[in-house]
């Protein structure tokens, strides 16, 4: 099985080479902020609860990400392999997968690091926030607030991945299209 961690700040690409990387490779692609735009969307507890957070640019508990990750794993039957995207983002969330995949003989293939400054992810975030309607992409302050948590609890996974020879950087500026053609040859590298 091919499971890749697609790594990287908000706003990064995560999103965008998913959505190619699932066609080309034949994955399950889990978005946890898919999973949770749509539980605000049918309006649960839980969705609520993630709403207020989000809103300010804050990550949501570890537990409430992981517990949706294990549901859509064990409800996916067999696959060839998943993307995870926008998860882990802290080191307890990456430990969790970790074990969660050891204990069903399943283990994480490579982290793919998509590579962006600050500035550039901003304007793209503030430019999607005109067109999605997302209302965390609207406000600069809440932009630069996903970037802070992203650089105070998510970026230490790099170090994570490291210890485990799994780390591999990807040049995130560029085309769309060059950026998938570098991504999908450090997988062909890795699977061949
Ligand atoms: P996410 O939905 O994961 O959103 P994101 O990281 O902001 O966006 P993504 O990285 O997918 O967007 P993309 O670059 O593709 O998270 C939203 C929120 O949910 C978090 O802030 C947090 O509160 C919560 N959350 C999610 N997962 C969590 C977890 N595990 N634990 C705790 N909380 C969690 O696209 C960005 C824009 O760039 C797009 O407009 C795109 O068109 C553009 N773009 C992409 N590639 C480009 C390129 N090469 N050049 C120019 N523009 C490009």
């Amino acid at each position: 099985m091919l499971n890749i961690v697609l790594f990287g700040p908000p706003g990064a690409g995560k999103g965008t080479q998913s959505e190619l990387l699932i066609k080309k490779y034949n994955l399950v692609h889990l978005s946890t902020g898919e999973l949770l735009r749509s539980e605000i969307a049918d309006g649960t507890e839980l969705g609520k609860k993630a709403k207020t957070l989000m809103d300010q640019g804050l990550l949501v508990p570890d537990e409430v990400v992981v517990s949706m990750i294990e549901s859509r794993i064990d409800k996916s039957g067999n696959v060839e392999g998943f993307i995870f995207d926008g998860f882990p983002r802290t080191e307890a969330q990456a430990e969790a997968l970790d074990e969660l995949l050891a204990s069903r003989g399943l283990s994480i293939t490579c982290m793919l690091a998509l590579e962006v400054d600050n500035e550039e992810l901003v304007k793209r975030l503030l430019n999607r926030g005109k067109e999605s309607g997302r209302a965390d992409d609207k406000n600069e302050e809440v932009i630069r607030s996903r970037i802070r948590e992203y650089e105070d609890k998510t970026s230490v996974l790099v170090e994570y991945y490291k210890k485990q020879s799994k780390y591999f950087p990807v040049d995130g500026i560029g085309s769309i299209e060059q950026i998938f053609s570098n991504l999908s040859s450090q997988i062909d590298a890795m699977v061949n």
